[in-house]
């Protein structure tokens, strides 16, 4: 099916450790938002911007990066809340410079107001962008940015799958 046009930009969001507990603990810190409404949030605007989203959260590193991993195939980009993991994991780094999918970091808190140990993040490094402070508007936000960048860039190519949308130029976003 080489040359085949797809409208629909593919999106893999990430939610790293504890972020299930959103809305239940430590409101004062993380807010109120629950994980379901963020994410009911982001398939709302998604579905305004043509883009298919599929969304994961794990407390476990290691299925992260095989996640990160299956997006070589078929996705346009990443959006990552890595959480606890950004500030510790080479592994998460590794996979998502190895991927080379356009990725968008995103923290709800602004990691370089809190203490110096969340002052560093291993995956901006191999980010196109970090979004941080925002709280829950920081992935609509994100969601936004990438779909705008994947266009403007015109790179909505599949690196697998034998599907090919190279140059297409889509009503997405
Ligand atoms: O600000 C962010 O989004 C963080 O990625 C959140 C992580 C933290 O380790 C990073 O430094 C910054 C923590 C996520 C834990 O989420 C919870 C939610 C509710 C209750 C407890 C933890």
């Amino acid at each position: 099916m080489e040359g085949l046009v797809r409208d629909m930009l593919r999106i893999l969001v990430l939610h790293g450790p504890n972020l299930n507990l959103l809305g239940h603990r430590e409101e004062s810190i993380y807010g109120t938002a629950t994980l379901n409404m963020i994410n009911a949030s982001m398939i709302k605007l998604g579905g305004e911007l043509g883009t298919e989203l599929i969304i994961r959260q794990s407390n476990l590193e290691g299925e992260l990066v095989n996640w990160i991993q299956e997006a070589r195939r078929g996705y346009h980009g990443i959006i990552i809340n890595p959480a606890a993991y950004t500030h510790t994991s080479i592994a998460i780094r590794d996979a998502l410079a190895a991927v080379d999918v356009p990725t968008i970091e995103v923290h709800l808190t602004n990691i370089y107001r809190r203490e110096e140990f969340r002052k560093h993040s291993y995956v901006s490094g191999v980010a196109l962008a970090q979004i941080t402070g925002f709280g829950a508007t920081g992935y609509l936000l994100a969601l936004r940015g990438l779909c705008e960048q994947i266009s403007a860039d015109g790179s909505k190519q599949f690196s697998g799958g034998g599907t090919s949308a190279s140059g297409a130029k889509s009503d997405a976003c």
